[in-house]
């Protein structure tokens, strides 16, 4: 080992590791960009990593064709009784699961380097930040771990003087036979990965993915499902949430915080650049927020993580500009697909599909090809200090106040662009009830519509109507200080299958009507979901949307509506006692009032 640890917790657990793995070496990571740089030329050196001359200090990497994704039916919350983890996760009794997860680990680092990743979870030393120590077989994992966390020996220090940590251990699940040549991402079956949780002791336990939010544990594991389980003890709230801070023309300050489902959209909407005129946007985080009640009885939040490990295909200058420019330099594209001058390239990157690339799989691929270039799923990762439009107060140790809460997903039809809740309950409603189209982030099928309450679904590491209680009881402590909450969908599609409404940088004319709503300024009508803009509510000046659009845009269809209450039983059904009443009674209330 290359440093000596004094925290005694850590050392003991690294030796226990040590002993169960059986690495060849062991390294505790400083963050250092010397650490980088070495790191880097060992995955060149592997084979693993490619350069890209194109861009500077940027590497693409391809992973195994079967570890793409998250594996959402691989992924446990292991609390004392079944019950605990609630009907949205899967369960495994804690000593049952680790003596299968012992039996995987045992030796499951031969011919490997073991490496002690300290990182932080918040700025360094910050009251709401949390510390963790990933151990993980992955070099690919540290050189991630150094953009999406702040690694650090300042990290141990901070755990010599006393503080304490969450251990997150991570392996690939490919011990290396002395003499055999490595394959470029080496990891394990699918029936042997393991991405497990521990709630009630704060432990993360992770086996045979070295993809995102399997292997990079600060991210979904922590920051996510063991934190949102800390929140609901302590009184705060772990959330799939982007933030931005939103000016008006007059200079006020909106903070908006956004939960949408994974590849809905979430970095695009962090980072927009508004099309109505003197709004300016400024991105504070694009998936996760951790928030608590300041001293002025308002709800603050801050991002957890330092980096974006944001979805490639659909990125482009017209789509997504800011993080177009966040990622010229230093970054990791992990199943990009690979241009002839050594540069990334994915579905929707440029109009001009380039007439030749290697596909993200390592094949010669044309546009005359079947098969996509680039995986959907392929990734960019960057530091968040990288983006334009980072704002200047994204690493407050305080966090930002909150203002609006957005809840939303991708539905083809049915939903509209946008309303507003009547209440704080109505509005936990909304996010109990919020429902999604599925995507590419998570291994299975794409384009099924499921329920994805507050896009928490995969990410909540407790019962999930215990979570709904944590969220009206959070609404009372707040009270009149508590945001505003709104639903969304810009993902509307006209009987031809062409999206309605144009998204991106005109989000932001939604998002005026929310802030003016705030202040009490713009108008809404009644319907029965919900409080909606009337048409001259709405800054549509310069958008060219046909008025029988708008119209289908912002419709609520009654049968359509009524249609959609059997399914919002059934996923009540599913929570049982411990669906809090107060939701059952919007739900009546909703029933009512589609008459
Ligand atoms: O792979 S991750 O879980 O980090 C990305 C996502 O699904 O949001
Ligand atoms: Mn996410």
């Amino acid at each position: 080992m290359n440093v000596t640890v004094k925290n005694k917790k850590l050392d003991s657990w690294i030796k226990e590791a040590a002993a169960m793995c059986q690495p060849d070496a062991i390294y505790v990571c400083d963050g250092t960009r010397e650490e980088y740089d070495r790191m880097m030329s060992k995955l060149l050196a592997s084979g693993s990593a490619i350069s890209l001359t194109k861009r500077s200090n940027s590497y693409l990497f391809r992973s195994d064709p079967s570890d793409v994704a998250r594996v959402e039916d691989r992924t446990f919350i292991s609390t004392s009784s079944k019950e605990e983890a609630g009907p949205t996760n899967n369960w495994i009794a804690p000593a049952e699961l680790k003596a299968t997860m012992r039996g995987l680990y045992k030796g499951c680092m031969k011919g490997r380097t073991m490496y002690v990743i300290p990182f932080s979870m918040g700025p360094i030393g910050s009251p709401i930040s949390k510390i963790g120590v990933e151990i993980s077989d992955s070099p690919y994992v540290v050189v991630n771990m150094h953009i999406m966390t702040r690694v650090s020996s300042k990290v141990l220090a901070l755990l010599d003087a006393g503080e304490d940590f969450i251990p997150c251990l991570h392996s690939i699940g490919a011990p290396l036979p002395p003499g055999q040549k490595d394959v470029p991402w080496p990891c394990a079956p699918m029936e042997s990965k393991y991405i497990s949780h521990f709630p009630e002791e704060n432990l993360i336990w992770s086996y045979g993915s070295g993809y995102g939010g399997n292997a990079l544990l600060g991210k979904k594991c922590l920051a996510l499902r063991i934190a949102s389980a800390m929140a609901r003890r302590e009184g705060w709230l772990a959330e799939h949430m982007l933030i931005l801070r939103l000016t008006s023309p007059e200079g006020k300050q909106y903070h908006i915080a956004a939960a949408f489902p994974s590849a809905c959209g979430k970095t695009n909407l962090a980072m927009m650049q508004p099309s109505v005129k003197g709004w300016k946007c400024e991105c504070i985080g694009d998936d996760i927020a951790w928030m608590k009640v300041g001293g002025d009885g308002r709800l603050h939040a801050i991002n957890p993580e330092s980096g974006f490990f944001g979805v490639a295909p659909g990125t482009s200058y017209s789509t997504n500009p800011m993080a177009m420019d966040t990622i010229g330099k230093n970054v990791i594209f992990t199943n990009c697909a690979l241009t002839d001058d050594g540069d990334a390239w994915w579905e929707g990157m440029t109009d001009d599909v380039p007439a030749h690339l290697i596909d993200w799989k390592g094949r010669d691929w044309t546009p005359e090809s079947k098969a996509d270039a680039a995986h959907p799923n392929a990734r960019f990762t960057a530091h968040a200090s990288q983006c334009p439009v980072i704002c200047k107060d994204w690493e407050k140790p305080e966090g930002v106040p909150i203002d609006i809460f957005i809840f939303g997903g991708r539905r083809g039809s049915v939903v509209p662009l946008v309303y507003e809740a009547y209440s704080w309950e109505h509005g936990v409603f909304l996010g109990a009830t919020a429902a999604s189209e599925t995507t590419s982030a998570n291994i299975g099928a794409v384009g099924n519509l499921r329920r994805d309450p507050f896009a928490m679904k995969p990410f909540c590491g407790y019962h999930m109507g215990d979570y709904l209680h944590h969220w009206l009881a959070m609404g009372e402590r707040l009270g009149s200080r508590a945001p505003r909450i709104f639903y969304v969908n810009w993902f509307r599609k006209n009987g031809d299958g062409k999206f309605l409404w144009p998204g991106f940088s005109d989000n932001s004319r939604v998002l005026k009507w929310m802030c003016e709503r705030v202040d009490g300024k713009a108008g809404a009508r009644e319907t029965p979901i919900g409080l909606m803009p009337r048409e001259e509510d709405l800054d549509l000046a310069g958008l060219s949307l046909t008025p029988p659009d708008m119209q289908e845009l912002m419709s609520v269809n009654i049968a359509e509506w009524k249609a959609e209450i059997p399914d919002i039983e059934a996923h009540f059904a599913t929570f049982g006692e411990r669906l809090p009443e107060r939701l059952k009674h919007q739900l009546q209330d909703l029933v009512k009032r589609l008459g």
